[in-house]
Parts: structure tokens; sequence; C-alpha cells
């Protein structure tokens, strides 16, 4: 086994291209694009899942020039809206429970902000400019981009959706060429869709047979042209996932509670519409940067602050930690990189800035805990760490816990007072779509093994795993059937009276 490891890292890297040199005396720093969507599941990519009929040209051309990362992630969320804590991950590279907005920083420096991403260029001479929607994110660090537009665009007009975004970052291009500004870039090319309200526009609604259904009483008309079920598609989920009233999960218009065949695929359609129309957006910029000679000194980075179920499993939100919502889309393209490559990468979101900082040659912050991915880029390696750990405490405590190592994946769930505690075990190289006992597959591989007990001692090692990964992050609390480590559970933080929508919900951004 070792043998044939160490055989495939030579293999990989003979034939991988030249490693990635950057000298920044030579003033050849490389420009950077960043984009980042809203709530996007890997598998609305038929990079990520050949069976979507999502017409994605520009994302699969990146994927086709570039390497795709099937083993990205984020790490989670103490939060219901899982946006922000994984957009505070991207800007400063912390771990979850140590972030500047985890009771109030207690594992955090003060002085962060001087280190975050916009912070860390500016200091280097990078130009930065950043869009993206508003809300749910990380303000000051937003805040330290030298040209910000922030807006939320969920329309489906060029000007209320993702295309306002685009004319953003071409409007910036156009003042760079005018003014023949040469400075290396960092652009934060930022979309507020595929996020609900999924609003497409007119044609691309048609295109994926969708429509913008409003009304609460009716189901939206079935249409032939629309995404098919998810393979693992569920009516419902077989037990509940602990965060009452969650809204993702009962109040997002045009699917609410309803989980039958015509509203999920309804609301496939809608995400496809958007999907494409980012796509669409996309092409624009990186034409834009081609007719400006700027596209082969650029690292383009696509990826989405996190997953979503959307029908998958029974539940339609991202506050879960199966692989759909778990997983986030990666692929990035760029001097160096060898095209249409492959690999694990076993990397988070906190992972981008100690990425784009060695990308660029400059020195990684020592706030920074995220490990860069540029020797996988380069093709000396396929991953850069073994476990990965996952979590969602944003409902009742202590929430779902995961990790993952090897083909290995447990996910457990300890809610609503102790009255759901489940325990799910997966063979993820056999079971890729996490199929449950309720998906009814005959193959025995093919459910949850946890009570299996052929796979005790399995489940014994993914067990230890999750409580060195939690003790290893600092994660405050423990499952039912962990020691208590002598820690006492953070006291709920008093909740702010947060603005709510006419039907009196919160909004999960
Ligand atoms: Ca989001
Ligand atoms: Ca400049």
């Amino acid at each position: 086994m070792k043998y044939f490891s160490l055989f495939s890292i030579t293999l990989l890297a003979s034939f991988f291209s030249q490693p990635i040199a950057v000298d920044a005396a030579k003033g050849d720093r490389p420009n950077i694009l960043f984009i980042i969507v809203d709530d996007q599941s890997p598998f609305d990519l038929k990079v990520y899942n050949p069976r979507s009929i999502l017409h994605a040209p520009t994302i699969s051309r990146l994927a086709a020039e570039g390497m795709v990362f099937d083993g990205a992630y984020h790490m989670g969320s103490f939060s219901g809206a899982v946006c922000t804590p994984s957009r505070h991950m991207i800007m400063t590279g912390r771990t979850v429970w140590h972030l500047p907005n985890w009771q109030g920083g207690i594992h955090c420096p003060d002085d962060i902000v001087n280190n975050v991403m916009a912070s860390v260029f500016n200091r280097a001479g990078y130009d930065t400019m950043r869009t993206c929607k508003k809300g749910n994110s990380y303000r000051a660090a937003n805040r330290q981009f030298t040209v910000v537009h922030d807006a939320t665009k969920r329309g489906g007009t060029e000007e209320s959706g993702s295309a306002w975004h685009g004319k953003q970052v071409l409007n910036y291009l156009n003042t760079r060429e005018a003014t023949k500004d040469k400075d290396p870039f960092l652009i934060y090319f930022g979309f507020s869709h595929p996020h609900d309200t999924r609003n497409g526009t007119p044609e691309l609604l048609a295109k994926y047979g969708a429509v913008n259904h409003k009304d609460k009483n009716t189901l939206p008309p079935a249409n032939p042209k629309q995404p098919p079920l998810p393979v693992n598609y569920l009516l419902k989920h077989p037990f509940h996932h602990g965060h009452p009233r969650l809204r993702d999960e009962v109040n997002v218009s045009g699917v609410w509670r309803r989980r039958d065949e015509r509203t999920i695929r309804n609301e496939l359609g809608r995400e496809f519409a958007c999907d494409e129309n980012i796509d669409r957006q996309i092409a624009k910029v990186l034409k834009k940067l081609e007719a400006m000679g700027e596209l082969d000194n650029t690292y383009i980075i696509y990826t989405a602050d996190h997953g979503i179920a959307i029908g998958r499993h029974g539940l339609m939100g991202k506050q879960n930690l199966y692989q759909h919502t778990w997983r986030i889309p990666f692929i990035v393209k760029g001097p160096g990189i060898k095209a249409g490559s492959r690999v694990t990468g076993n990397n988070y979101l906190l992972d981008v800035l100690p990425t784009l900082c060695d990308l660029a040659g400059i020195e990684i912050p020592k706030s920074v805990e995220g490990r860069s991915v540029k020797p996988v880029l380069e093709g000396k390696k396929m991953t850069v760490r073994d476990v990965l750990y996952g979590v969602y405490s944003g409902g009742t405590k202590p929430g779902m816990r995961a990790v993952k190592k090897g083909d290995w994946k447990l996910i457990k769930y300890d809610v609503l007072n102790g009255t759901v505690r489940k325990t799910q075990l997966f063979n993820l190289a056999k079971n890729p779509h996490e199929f449950l006992a309720e998906h009814g597959k005959k193959d025995p591989q093919l459910t949850n093994l946890a009570s299996n007990p052929a796979y005790a001692n399995k489940l014994a090692e993914m067990e230890a795993v999750l409580l060195s990964e939690m003790r290893h992050l600092d994660d405050p609390y423990r499952l039912w059937n962990q020691p208590n480590d002598g820690l006492t559970p953070p006291k709920p933080r008093k909740r702010k009276k947060r603005k709510r929508n006419k039907r009196g919900n919160e909004s999960n951004d």
C-alpha cells in the first residue's frame, strides 16, 4: 500500500507541469480572480455529476483547462446563517471555532482585521476589488477591499440579478485598461445566486421548464424539461434534523415544507436557471481578461460558500453535513496548473487565503490556520490533510458533527435535548450518495453501516477520529457518547432582535 502511494505520487508528479514560480522582484506577480457563488452543491455541475443537465460551459471549460478538486469542503457553522462563518473562514484562513465571530473572538487575535484577505493583498501592492451579496458576511473584512460594490441581487433581470455583479467587475477592468494600471489585482467576484429566492431570467427558466412559483396552495406545473430528481432524493428525512422552524427547511419561497417531485424538480429548474446565468457572467469577465491580454497571468478560482440539499435526503437547506452540502465545488485554473487535472485536495475554504498568498509570493500571516494547496496545484501532492471535520450547531445543541478519513465518513446528530441521537457511517467509495435504508437499495453497502456489526471496529475508529478533531479544533461541545472533557457548554447568547421578513422568518443566508 505504502509502495503504491509513493509510486502514484511519483507518477503524478511526473505527469504534471512545471512548479509554480513567482518572482515578485521581476514584477511578474499573478492576478487573482476569486469567484464565489452563494449556496451551490457541487452536484449541480456536470464536472461533479455527469448526470446533471445543467449547461455551464464556462465552468466546464475552467475545469478542462485547470484542476478540479473532488475533496473540497467548508468546515461548517455555529449559526443557521451558514454563510457567515463560511465567509469569515475565507477572509481569515481560520478554523471555525477560532473565528472572530465565535463568542466574541475568544480564540482569535484582536487585530485579525489587519490580516484578512484584502488587508494582506493591499499591503503587498495588489489592487483589490470586490462585488458580492450584502449581509451574512464579514463586513469589517469586506470593507478592506479598495473598491467595493456589494448588493444582494437575486432578481431575474440584468439590473436585479447576477449580471449586475458581472457588470461591476467589467467596469473595474475597463477602468484598469483606460488608466493603463499594471499592478496585479485581486478581484473577489461574488454572486448572490443561486441562493433563493431563485428568480431566474424568463429565458433560462423556460429552458429548465421552471416557473417562479409563488402560490403556497398549488403545485408548480410538471415539465419534462426540468432537471430529474437527485439520486438520493427522499420525500422526508428519516429523523428530525434538529433545528425547528429553520427557514431553509420550511419557508423557501416556492418550496415551503413540500418535498414532492413537482416542487423539487421545479426548484432545481430555478436553481439551474440561476447557475447558467452565473456561468454567462463569468464568461464575459474571462473574455474581457483575454482581450486585455491578462487571462494567462491570472489564477481563477471557482467555488461556493457551501453546498445545499434541494430535495436530497428529504432536506432543502444547507444546515446538514451530507456530501451535497458539506462539499463545495472547487476549480482552479492558472499558470503552471495542468489542464484537465483532477485531485482530492481535502481542502477547506479556510485554505483559500494561504493558497492565494502562496501563489502571489506573499508571506502567509501567522493568524492563518489553513494550508496552502499550492503543492497540490503543482502536482506534488494529492491532498493537504488526511482528516476532515464538519459541524452544524446552528440549531439545537450540540448539533451535528462529521468526520471523513479515507473512504469513510461518520455523521452524528445529538439534537432536540437528546431526543434525537443518531449515528451514520458511510463508505463513500461504495456509497458516494450516502444512501440510507429509506432509499431502499438492495446492495448491503448502499446504506448507513453504523449498526452493522461487521463495521464495529471502523465505527470505533471513526468515533475516535471525531473526538480527536473536536479537541484539536476547540469544539466547545461534546456529544452524548463522548467524555465531557471538563467543558461547560457555551451559554446561548441573547438573541439580537433581527429584521424579520414579511413571513416572520429570519433569513438564513
Ligand atoms: Ca450561502
Ligand atoms: Ca493600481
